[in-house]
């Protein structure tokens, strides 16, 4: 069997509809066997290797079933680099197959092959991006290859893999049999011991309030039903990370939201007076920590943590826990339903805590209603996320882009069901809300997906607008038109005396805003587009692109001059922090330490 025809027979073998890739002379066998096997396998190639990994990414966030990239050796596999580290960091899976020169050749630096220290050095360049890099050098080193790629990208905590392929393995045959497929994400689940849930349960019935934090983990092990369960039975409120939202549908009244400096008020409220933690598959990341400053969302270590992760590298990274259990989150939040069962507790401790909570929520509510009710133009972006919601059924897949738009999702938006709120967290790479939409569209052919994405995340990757086209993917893009990094500007005239300088867009001599006109770009391509510019129009324009089920652009102009209430912090060490707009910091001096 030839190489590529292994690798082809592989994926097909273990599921996987779609390979994301854009071609160079180092991977043209592969092409050739994508072509024989068309009938049962994609080929979807975009404009930009940026855009393909990002795909493969969503396509994960949504089905939990991954997919495959392929680049060329050299620059185009380069290319996959930022969009690799973003997977990573959000613990997202793809299979990213990168081509590389001939054994053959190897070190006489032929064309496009690194070497600098190290032969066809891809691996390299990659190493730190993905959970681990294979290099078969020879085609019966492919099936081991495959097989432990698979299972290393979708066992524990899901992330992206390389396997790097020189031209010739592509090429050459051996006598060589696919190999089975691996197993799918959560086949194999991890959980705590019976001591550890009678401890966790102990603490949890001393608590009078408590919180669960729940993150990406939740979402990944597919645990929102057990999450709901337990947070009803025991009447526990939940602040979500960004990759946990919809976990908890974010109608319940217990859902508090996101926390930190653009967080709801409750959350960080109910974070910081919390005297117990339960944190399931979530890290507490600067963002979602106020920078770990006691007192803005959190108020370690008076109040206790138990925390749960897949990942026993995350368990104490930030904050050591009173109790620490490497656990799946579904079998974790299992375990301590069953404890509910045996020991069927009463849980009146709780109660004058959801008064505080609903309390809080009531007072956030009439702060932000106003604004979200307003007519403008530009318009105010809170108007701009609740005519989303009021148009967007529940199923549909909202694909973040970067930037003061997402602050203002993060702070305002309520998923109704988990993977439909697709954030890049940990490494924020702006395109991934503009890009990844084409894969989540893929991945939920039959619900609408809608990128919100910013003027600059959009000039980054305009080229998606053409694979829409010519694949006919019919994602809506509304790009929060704001004329500017404006998310960064802010930044800058808050640390600098109010001075900008290169984070707006400008014309002419008297520096005119300037974007392109969107709306005409996108035309261009062949996708219809509407510029809206006053709120009045957004919602009917919104329904209309979503209703024409084909690709479709909004060049929505928003207020750059409003800014997301803080209700936490962030900190970048030297320069000062503000405090926040609404709510302030809380330290418990009434709390004893431990
Ligand atoms: C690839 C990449 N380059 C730079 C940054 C730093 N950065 C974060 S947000 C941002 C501005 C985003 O601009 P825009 O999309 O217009 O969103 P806005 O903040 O204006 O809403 C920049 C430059 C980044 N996160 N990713
Ligand atoms: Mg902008």
């Amino acid at each position: 069997m030839k190489g590529a025809d292994l690798i082809t027979e592989y994926l097909i073998d273990s599921k996987i509809p779609y390979v994301f890739g854009i071609c160079g002379h180092g991977n043209v066998g592969i092409l050739d066997s994508l072509h024989e096997a068309r009938d049962r396998i994609t080929l979807v190639s975009p404009r930009h290797e940026q855009v393909a990994a990002h795909m493969a990414d969503a396509y994960f966030r949504v089905r939990h079933e991954a997919v495959a990239t392929l680049t060329s050796c050299g620059p185009g596999s380069c290319n996959i680099v930022m969009p690799l580290a973003l997977a990573i960091s959000d613990s997202s899976a793809l299979l990213a197959i990168t081509a590389n020169v001939p054994t053959s050749q190897f070190n006489r630096s032929p064309f496009q092959e690194i070497n600098t220290h190290f032969q066809a050095d891809f691996p390299n360049i990659i190493r730190p991006v993905v959970k681990r890099s294979f290099q078969p050098t020879r085609v019966d080193m492919l099936p081991l290859a495959l097989r432990q790629a698979t299972t290393t990208m979708l066992s524990g905590r899901p992330g992206p893999v390389n396997v790097d392929v020189p031209f010739n393995v592509f090429q050459e045959e051996d006598d060589v049999e696919v190999p089975p497929p691996s197993p799918p994400l959560n086949a194999q689940r991890s959980g705590a011991s019976p001591d550890e849930i009678a401890a966790c349960f102990d603490l949890i019935l001393k608590s009078q309030r408590p919180v669960i934090f729940v993150g990406h983990g939740v979402t990944l092990s597919e645990a929102s039903r057990e999450l709901t369960e337990f947070a009803h039975r025991l009447q526990i409120p939940v602040i979500s990370s960004p990759n946990g939202m919809g976990a908890l549908d974010m109608i319940d009244p217990l859902a508090l939201g996101f926390i930190g400096r653009n967080g709801a008020y409750p959350a960080n409220e109910a974070g910081r007076r919390a005297d117990l933690v339960i944190a399931v598959g979530a890290r507490f990341d600067d963002r979602s920590a106020s920078s770990w400053m006691p007192g803005y969302s959190w108020n370690f270590p008076q109040t206790k943590l138990i925390h749960a992760d897949v990942d026993p590298g995350e368990i104490g990274r930030n904050y050591p826990p009173d109790i620490g259990v490497v656990a799946d989150a579904r079998t974790f939040l299992k375990q301590l339903l069953a404890e509910i069962d045996k020991r069927n507790p009463k849980r009146e401790a709780t109660k004058a805590w959801v008064a505080d909570i609903r309390k809080w929520q009531s007072e956030w509510n009439d702060f932000i209603r106003p604004n979200f009710e307003t007519h403008a133009s530009p318009i105010r972006p809170e108007r701009i996320v609740a005519d989303c919601q009021a148009v967007l059924p529940p199923d549909a897949i909202l694909c973040c882009d970067v930037g003061v738009s997402h602050n203002w999702y993060m702070q305002f938006w309520k998923a109704r069901r988990p993977q439909t709120m697709l954030n890049s967290w940990g490494f924020s790479g702006m395109g991934f809300g503009a890009a990844g939409a084409l894969g989540a569209k893929l991945a939920a052919p039959d619900r609408p997906v809608v990128a919100v994405t910013g003027d600059g995340c959009f000039t980054m990757v305009p080229h998606v607008l053409c694979t829409a086209v010519e694949y006919n993917i019919p994602v809506v893009w509304v790009i929060w038109n704001n004329f500017g990094w404006v998310s960064i500007r802010d930044i800058q005239l808050g640390m600098f005396g109010g001075r900008e300088h290169g984070t707006m867009f400008y014309e002419g001599p008297n520096n005119k805003p300037y974007n392109p006109d969107f709306a005409a770009w996108a035309r261009a391509t062949g996708v219809e587009a509407i510029t809206v510019t006053k709120s009045q129009d957004f919602k009917g324009a919104l329904e209309h692109a979503i209703r024409a089920n084909k690709p479709y652009l909004l060049d929505v102009h928003v207020d750059a001059e409003v800014r997301p209430p803080s209700t936490g912090a962030w900190q970048l060490p030297p320069t000062p922090y503000k405090e926040p707009v609404f709510g302030k910091r809380y330290l418990p001096d009434a709390m004893p330490a431990k």
